[in-house]
């Protein structure tokens, strides 16, 4: 008997690639569940998340990186930091890009340099295929290949769930043998409260224009379980200026009550239980800039 009729296919594997190219949306379509949070508007992921698929002699283990981009604030340092951590020591990288939106020149550039940076093997996901035409994958697919070495090219619609299946089964056959790393009932490893938090966040990025979303951050203050299958919920949404306070407070509470009605429902649909969520808002100037701060939000501490 060897070792292999012991073990499943597991590892690490890093979503990696430029913002809005659709990692969460294809962390949440491998799951089957909504893990990760997603908006049409770049940098909506800031920490490293881990997302479990397990499936008849495998586990892949995933984790949602935030996406590769060139900032100056210490917020940024931070996401960029997470994001390469998130790609040392996994077994295999998808590196995604954005097939149907055509990069300046200077752009494409970064985009070559970051598919070059990834030590680990790599396979490239031409995604969003489903706004290709067909005869414009085979010449994309040309250029990425005299990039770097992939393992594989492949095109694929995270949203539509087209090339999904194929994308799992070639991973799990790059991954090497090993155990089971969670338990099959865990989809992530992100607790409760922290799912809570990005949930409101990406209310407010869905809800909220032009600099709001980037100038605010969720903590959640107190999460308890009153009795049984009801929860009540404090979290402070903070921002960096009055004017921004302003916006997500909206007319009369407006926008803010909007904003908590959205999340409420998904928390509760999260944890199975009814929610009494109270948004506050304060304003934080430069909390972007502040590590204790980033700290409390989940990144790890200082470099
Ligand atoms: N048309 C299309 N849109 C997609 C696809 N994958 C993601 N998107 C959209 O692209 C935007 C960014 O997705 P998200 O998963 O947040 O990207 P991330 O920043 O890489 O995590 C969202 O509006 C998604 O709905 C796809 O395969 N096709
Ligand atoms: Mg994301």
């Amino acid at each position: 008997m060897n070792a292999e009729d012991h073990a499943v296919k597991s590892g690490l594997v890093a979503l990696v690639g430029p913002p809005n190219t659709g990692k969460s949306t294809l962390l949440n379509k491998l799951i089957g569940q909504k893990v990760a949070i997603v908006s049409p508007k770049p940098q909506t992921t800031r920490v490293r998340m881990l997302g479990v698929v397990n499936g008849d002699g495998y586990q892949i283990v995933l984790v949602d990186t935030p996406g590769l981009h060139q900032g100056r604030s210490v917020l940024h340092q931070e996401m960029m930091r997470a994001a390469w951590s998130g790609l040392a020591d996994v077994d295999l990288a998808l590196f995604l890009v954005d097939a149907h939106e055509k990069p300046a020149a200077g752009k494409l550039e970064e985009l070559c340099g970051y598919a070059r940076a990834i030590t680990a093997p790599t396979v490239l996901l031409l995604n969003k295929c489903d706004l290709l035409a067909k005869d414009a994958v085979l010449p994309l697919i040309d250029f990425w290949r005299d990039v770097r070495d992939f393992v594989a090219i492949m095109p694929v619609s995270a949203l539509a769930g087209n090339g999904v299946a194929e994308v799992i089964k070639e991973v799990v056959a790059r991954l090497p043998y090993g155990p089971r790393y969670f338990p099959d009932d865990i989809p992530t490893d992100a607790s409760e409260r922290f799912l809570a938090a990005e949930i409101i966040r990406e209310k407010i990025f869905l809800r909220t224009g032009q600099e709001v979303p980037y100038a605010t951050a969720v903590l959640i203050e107190s999460f308890t379980m009153d009795q049984p299958g009801h929860v009540t919920i404090n979290a402070l949404i903070v921002v960096e200026r009055d004017s921004q306070k302003a916006i997500i407070i909206g007319k009369g509470g407006k926008k803010l009550k909007e904003i908590g009605i959205l999340a409420r429902k998904e928390i509760e649909e999260m944890i199975g239980a009814r929610v009494m969520l109270k948004l506050w808002v304060k304003v934080k100037k430069d909390w972007s800039e502040d590590r204790n701060f980033l700290q409390e939000l989940g990144f790890s501490p200082g470099p």
